[in-house]
């Protein structure tokens, strides 16, 4: 369980942080609040955003990260969401994918729906969860220095890499990406494949 008077990062700099550094990487946030905070950072054709499928945030950026093996695939999703599909994080370390890195933003709570406690708030530890597994590196970031640190780990060490930011609960006004599902696929299609779309 982790003290709440040690969390102090705000997600919505945590995320801007970590996506300014995004170069040509590929984004998938999972349903909601992260889904939001990559908005705020501004909407970018490199991003597919997981309107639903809660839990499927993880594996859908395994099969991107597998298509797309010379690109750096980010997949920015909660804590109850990544709770939801736990069983990705094995899956992941099976198939060990060098380019995917798993962003949970851990604010111990379901904000989306009324900011119920996740079992992260009752002591599960993601990042033990994501080493036992066998990620290449897994590790909770709770301060803005380690967060600094974690940026080369996101963006350039061998994956698969996990990477847990307890953040506040703090309310982030809500702010809407593109919701056509058909939009956001031919866009990201178009995006990442270019002429090679049509094929
Ligand atoms: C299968 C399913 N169950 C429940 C929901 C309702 N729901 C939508 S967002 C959400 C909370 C997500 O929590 P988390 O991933 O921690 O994101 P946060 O908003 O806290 O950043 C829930 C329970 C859903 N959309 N789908
Ligand atoms: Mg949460």
């Amino acid at each position: 369980m982790t003290d709440e008077k040690e969390i102090t990062l705000d997600r919505r700099r945590v995320v801007a942080r970590i996506l300014r550094e995004r170069g040509d990487a590929l984004l998938v946030t999972g349903l909601g609040s992260t889904t939001w905070d990559a908005a705020a950072a501004g909407d970018h054709d490199h991003n597919f955003y997981v309107w639903g499928a809660m839990g499927g945030a993880t594996l859908l950026g395994l099969g991107l990260a597998l298509a797309q093996p010379q690109r750096r695939v980010l997949v920015v999703t909660g804590d109850g969401e990544m709770l939801m599909g736990l069983g990705g994080l094995a899956t992941i370390a099976v198939q060990h994918p060098r380019n995917l890195s798993v962003i949970v933003i851990d604010n111990e709570s379901y904000a989306e729906t009324g900011m119920q406690a996740t079992h992260t708030r009752h002591g599960v530890d993601l990042a033990g969860m994501g080493a036992a597994a066998g990620f290449a590196q897994s590790i909770t970031v709770l301060k803005d220095g380690e967060l600094e640190r974690s940026l080369p780990i996101i963006y350039q060490s061998a994956g698969p890499v996990l990477v847990v930011i307890k953040v506040t609960t703090t309310a982030a006004p809500t702010v809407l990406p593109p919701r056509d599902g058909t939009y956001i696929k031919n866009r990201f299609r178009q995006a990442v494949l270019g002429s090679e779309v049509f094929k």
